[in-house]
């Protein structure tokens, strides 16, 4: 395999909330010329077009606000095999989708870490924590609860059994700015490392960035990146339901993906809550994809450092 093997897969899940249009999210990314970027990047990229969740479950959930749990479980058990098989072709871009996504790509990533033998590390970049368990929701929306399902907490009978799980200790969110109080009271139990909006601004992104990413790079773990639209001030990124004011700034959000590439840990990227069906003329699936260049590392110039954790 080439270490320059890129694949697209078209995740069009729109069952993780009520509202319509994250279904529309790869299309928009193609028409924004993500393949192309990558391409001109010197990436060797294949896209496996659009996924379906394949046939839905018969499963009926124990709280009868969580909405269409079956779709979910289908579209979970699809990414989490495609993404696995995808991971030894190359650096798998889930392009979504709503953020339910993320409990089939990571689940895969995280078996695909575990085949070969490395410890498993997540990025999650959200204004939400989205770790509810099915059970603690109060809107019953399950792309609120990738986070509790990965990490293995209780409530998601039904849902695939994860033979590996994540380790909340390896996991970092940054961005946070909306966290319900029953996620805020499993997170105070939990080592997830969680910085908010008040820290970034304390200490700058760069700081809790760095620290992450040194833990990753002693440790020799392969990196997923979960970035939600939402992460992004709506100013900037209008196209996303969840719109939270006080995200990271244009220039916050390409640092961050200037930084994960000199880091050169990253393995693989969700791309998540783009509803083009809300955006304006187009920009946040453009500010997306040239989030993507960046992180694969687009630059004015090169920096003579190549490893940014330790710089900071
Ligand atoms: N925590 C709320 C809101 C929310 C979570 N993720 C998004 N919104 N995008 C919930 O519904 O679980
Ligand atoms: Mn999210
Ligand atoms: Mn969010």
């Amino acid at each position: 395999m080439s270490d320059t093997n890129t694949i697209l897969i078209g995740a069009p899940v729109d069952c993780g909330k009520r509202g319509k249009g994250c279904l529309m999210g790869p299309d928009a990314y193609r028409v924004a010329g993500l393949r192309e970027i990558l391409t001109e990047l010197g990436r060797d990229v294949r896209d496996l077009g659009n996924l379906g969740p394949g046939p839905l479950p018969e499963v009926t959930p124990d709280n009868d606000r969580i909405y269409k749990m079956a779709e979910t479980v289908a579209w979970t058990r699809t990414l989490m095999e495609t993404g696995r098989e995808a991971a030894k072709l190359g650096f798998p871009i889930f392009m979504g989708g709503d953020h339910a996504l993320a409990m089939g790509s990571v689940a895969g990533m995280i078996q695909h870490a575990a085949d070969l033998g490395r410890p498993f590390y997540l990025l999650w970049l959200d204004a939400h924590s989205d770790f509810h368990s099915p059970q603690s929701s109060g809107s019953g929306n399950l792309h609120g609860t990738p986070v509790a399902y990965l990490t293995g907490r209780e409530g998601f009978e039904g849902f695939p059994v994860l033979e590996h799980h994540l380790e909340p200790s390896h996991t970092c969110m940054i961005g946070l700015r909306s966290v319900d109080p029953a996620e805020k009271h499993a997170l105070k139990k939990s080592p997830i490392r969680r910085y908010d909006m008040r820290a970034i601004d304390e200490t700058g992104i760069a700081k809790p960035l760095g620290d992450f990413l040194a833990e990753v790079e002693a440790a020799n773990g392969m990196l997923h990146v979960s970035l939600d639209v939402d992460f992004l001030d709506p100013s900037i990124a209008p196209a996303v339901g969840t719109t939270v004011p006080g995200g990271a700034t244009f220039r916050e959000a390409h640092l961050v993906m200037e930084m994960l590439h000199d880091s050169g840990l990253v393995t693989s990227l969700d791309l998540v809550e783009l509803n083009p069906f809300m955006d304006e003329r187009g920009k946040t699936a453009q500010l997306m994809v040239d989030l993507t260049a960046s992180l694969f590392g687009r630059s004015v110039f090169d920096r003579p450092t190549l490893n940014h954790s330790r710089r900071y």
